[in-house]
């Protein structure tokens, strides 16, 4: 099947928006809230393998403040979400948090390569448009067909639900799509949905198991700062452009194409 579209997660791929930016929002949260709780750089790592904030503080109550109370816990966490949320985005508008290298360069070779592009990620909805209005502009909202985020589906990353509905409302095929993650979770849910996954690691994660990628890398490089290679093959490439994704994607068989092929039916 021909590549047609990207479709890029939003935290630690496009931004390394996690130790210095959703963690520092929800200490501030806490602060704000009266609570003397406070995610280190190391707690916060282990804290990121529940995916979701809301789902987090729920897990990070249940783990370590089994004592902690509130009437209506629900609310309360929806109510430290929100403020986090507010922060998280005030945060952004001060322009701290860049894009990953290669990331502004490889979405306009995308478009101008006419590959769709779209957002697959857990994060809110408010999260992702900040991101991406005080990295891209405005305008760079227009880029992304469709930006599947946040609580939209049943069941967050790992589950394959929001790769499933961002190809769903796209109109595509999981053989017509690359994916673009940086974590563990990440790549189950990409690879679950069945798509060939792109990894670029980064401090949280360079240690996860990305033994279903078609590449991983530590970032997708510039012409003039090359990526190391992790796993896979690059051949001769230095930095990730859309030549070198077509190339991957028809060296690869999507989980679905190699169980087409092993019961001996040919995919296009
Ligand atoms: C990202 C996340 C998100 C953010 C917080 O995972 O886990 O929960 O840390 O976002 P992924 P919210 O990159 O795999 O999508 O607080 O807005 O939920
Ligand atoms: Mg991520």
């Amino acid at each position: 099947m021909e590549l047609k579209a990207l479709i890029f997660d939003v935290d630690g791929t496009l931004a390394d928006t996690e130790r210095d930016g959703h963690r520092v929002a929800f200490n501030k949260a806490f602060t704000n809230a009266g609570l003397d709780w406070h995610w280190s750089v190391g707690t916060y790592g282990e804290l990121l393998h529940v995916t979701g904030g809301k789902e987090r503080i729920q897990h990070y109550i249940n783990r370590y403040l089994s004592e902690f109370t509130r009437d209506d816990l629900t609310g309360f966490i929806a109510m430290l979400h929100a403020d986090k949320t507010r922060i998280y985005t005030e945060l952004l508008a001060t322009g701290k948090i860049p894009l990953r290298p290669g990331v502004k360069r490889l979405l306009e070779d995308a478009r101008a390569s006419d590959l769709r592009i779209a957002i697959s990620t857990t994060t809110t909805p408010a999260n992702v448009e900040a991101l991406i209005v005080n990295t891209l502009g405005p305008q760079g909202m227009h880029w992304f067909e469709f930006i599947g985020a946040g609580d939209v589906v049943a069941q967050k990353k790992p589950a394959p639900d929001i790769y499933e509905l961002v190809m769903e409302k796209m109109g595509l095929q999981a053989g017509q799509c690359l994916a673009f993650e940086d974590s563990s979770n990440g790549i189950q849910s990409s690879s679950g949905a069945g798509l060939r996954t792109v990894i670029t690691v980064n401090g949280y994660t360079y240690e996860h198991d990305f033994s279903k990628a078609v590449l991983v890398l530590d970032h997708l490089g510039e012409p003039d700062y090359a990526f190391t290679l992790l796993a896979g093959s690059a051949v001769e490439s230095r930095y990730v452009n859309v030549e070198l994704l077509r190339r991957i994607h028809s060296d690869y068989p999507t989980l679905a194409e190699s169980v087409i092929s092993s019961g001996n039916l040919v995919s296009d």
